[in-house]
């Protein structure tokens, strides 16, 4: 009989033995996150009173020094998962370069990469902001420093990722390669409960979600790509639906069916979105969720990546809908001018 409102922690010790490295590791690994996601997510909910608690760089009514989000969510990512003797090195789009854990004489065997709050500039108008983080395995010999190569791997070599998004509720969402989870915080006791089981993209949904604020400086694929989402048919004009950050308007679209751009421009002539810590995990939770992730052109998670902090044009979302998008882009070359 499955447990009723299966918590988080049974969640992972019941689907530990799926994880095909040492059992113990994966559990500690995703206990350090959701750790710190509860922390994250009381500063996050108490954001709103800053103006009482004093503004970043000021010290607070506690007497604290106030952090901005970003740097405070930083921090207690790095701390949750350096405490655990199992992270060996730890990427973030909050540090330039990456970050050697040393203890445990670098046995250590696994390097995390995270966004600690993608979004946080939607803070201060009270909307949702999200953590995204992406695990592998070193591929440098366990007990020497880790290297960059360990944090240089495809998407295809992830061995979980997830998100936090903190908002009306929050969610922990995660894969490690068997289908995709949701769990939400009973903020009253401090627990996460199973509450979206084996998530799946629909196939086609009538969201497209992209800031067309710039559409003049688009791609002409995406522009025709949009002008199809627009045009009166059948099912269509879809709906435009886009928040400002990523891990809220992926995660409306996993639920409802839809998908999610943000290509090149004239403005981003790579793109916005980094490969590593933002566009791989997505994809991975897509992919493990029926749907797609692509630059346009090819499979997120087939890139080799050259740079901590690359960015890649990122198309994202219910199968039928990225191939739609990408039945256009392929009318141009692959480095056709906006
Ligand atoms: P723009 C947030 O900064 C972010 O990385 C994503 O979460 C979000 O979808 C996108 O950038 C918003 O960017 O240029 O539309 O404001």
């Amino acid at each position: 009989m499955p447990i009723k409102n299966k918590t988080l922690g049974e969640f992972i010790i019941e689907n530990q033995s799926q994880f095909k490295y040492s059992e113990g590791e994966l559990s500690r690994l995703i206990n350090s996150i959701r750790l710190a996601a509860k922390v994250v997510n009381h500063e996050v909910n108490k954001a709103g009173l800053v103006d009482i608690l004093g503004q970043a760089g000021e010290v607070n009514i506690q007497g604290e020094a106030q952090q901005k989000l970003d740097v405070y969510a930083n921090e207690k990512f790095i701390h949750a998962l350096t405490r655990r003797e199992i992270v060996c090195g730890i990427a973030s789009e909050e540090e330039e370069d990456f970050i050697r854990i040393e203890g445990n004489n670098n046995t250590n065997k696994y390097v995390v990469l995270m966004d600690p709050l993608d979004g946080s500039s939607n803070i201060d108008v009270n909307v949702s902001v999200g953590t995204i983080f992406s695990i592998y395995r070193r591929v440098t010999p366990v007990g020497s420093p880790v290297q960059l190569e360990d944090f240089l791997q495809k998407g295809s070599e992830q061995v979980a990722a997830g998100y936090i998004v903190y908002g009306t509720s929050t969610m922990l969402v995660y894969t490690t390669g068997h289908g995709v989870n949701g769990f939400t915080l009973n903020p009253a006791i401090g627990t996460f409960y199973l509450s979206h089981p084996n998530l799946k993209f629909p196939e086609r949904g009538n969201i497209y979600s992209i800031n067309e604020g710039y559409y003049q400086h688009f791609p002409q694929g995406v522009k025709d790509y949009l002008k199809y989402c627009q045009e009166e048919k059948e099912d269509r004009p879809y709906k435009a639906r886009y928040i400002g950050s990523l891990v809220s308007d992926f995660h409306r679209n996993m639920l409802k069916g839809g998908i999610y751009i943000y290509p090149t421009s004239s403005k981003n002539p790579q793109g916005k979105l980094r490969l590593l810590y933002e566009c791989n995990p997505m994809a991975f939770l897509a992919e493990q969720a029926g749907a797609k992730a692509s630059d346009g052109y090819k499979r997120i998670m087939a890139i080799k990546p050259t740079a901590l902090h690359q960015r890649v044009p990122f198309f994202c979302g219910s199968n039928e809908m990225v191939s739609d998008a990408e039945r256009m882009m392929a009318k141009y070359p692959e480095d056709s001018k906006y």
